[in-house]
């Protein structure tokens, strides 16, 4: 046990770094463009209960060795924008981040899963300075908007975990609901960019 939470704390420390770095690129946009696109964001770390499940899911023994190896979002952000632009903005401010270095991105957005689901994940490695050593930590961070994220927190409660056959109808209406999200998404966008526009006409 007391091994998981030694494990864990790694994992917490890396999650307060990257809290961090995101809070100073948003509090810098702030104050430069007096624009900030991250609307909240929130940090999670997986309990031992969910390493395990998670584990076992892909057919691995459970051990911490196997949970370090084998589980990279262990340590989770998940940070909500407004647009998608933005997602794709903050993504490539973490990235030319010096000490981060980017093992993995998955773009949902530009290919959603079949089921609907979009978001931007990145499987990052930051350095975390111990006492004794320095140790390089995976976190995970899903990058999505508003609406993307209503989906997903939704069909995470109604759908996502549940392992048994559900009937095909349920499966269908949820990637329905994502493609009107997806659109209503889309629609906001636009609105934003004329909207853009047009501050800039009243400005000359
Ligand atoms: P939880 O409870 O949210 O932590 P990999 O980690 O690469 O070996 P995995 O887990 O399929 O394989 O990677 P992927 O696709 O990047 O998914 C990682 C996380 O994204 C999931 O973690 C979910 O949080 C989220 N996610 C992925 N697909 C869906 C989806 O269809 N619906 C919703 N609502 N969330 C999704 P966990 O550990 O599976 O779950």
């Amino acid at each position: 046990m007391r091994e998981w939470g030694k494990l864990l704390l790694n994992y917490k420390f890396a999650l307060d770094e990257v809290s961090t770095k995101l809070n100073i690129l948003n509090e810098e946009l702030q104050f430069i463009q007096n624009y900030n696109p991250i609307e909240h964001m929130k940090t999670r770390i997986k309990t031992p209960e969910s390493i395990r499940d998670k584990l076992q899911r892909k057919g691995y023994a459970i051990t911490v060795e196997n949970a370090v190896a084998r589980i990279q979002d262990i340590a989770g952000v998940r940070i909500i924008c407004s647009f998608s632009t933005d997602v794709y903005r903050i993504c490539e401010m973490i990235s030319n981040q010096q000490d981060v270095t980017v093992l993995e991105v998955k773009d949902y957005i530009a290919k959603p899963k079949p089921n609907g689901y979009q978001s931007l994940h990145l499987i990052i490695e930051i350095p975390v300075f111990l006492t004794d050593r320095i140790v390089q930590v995976p976190v995970e961070i899903q990058i999505r908007t508003i609406a993307m994220d209503f989906w997903a927190s939704l069909e995470h409660k109604i759908y996502y975990k549940f392992d048994a056959r559900v009937p095909g109808d349920i499966g269908h209406q949820l990637k329905e609901a994502a493609d009107l999200i997806a659109s209503l998404d889309e629609r906001m966008f636009a609105l934003n960019e004329r909207m853009q526009e047009y501050r800039l006409e009243q400005e000359v």
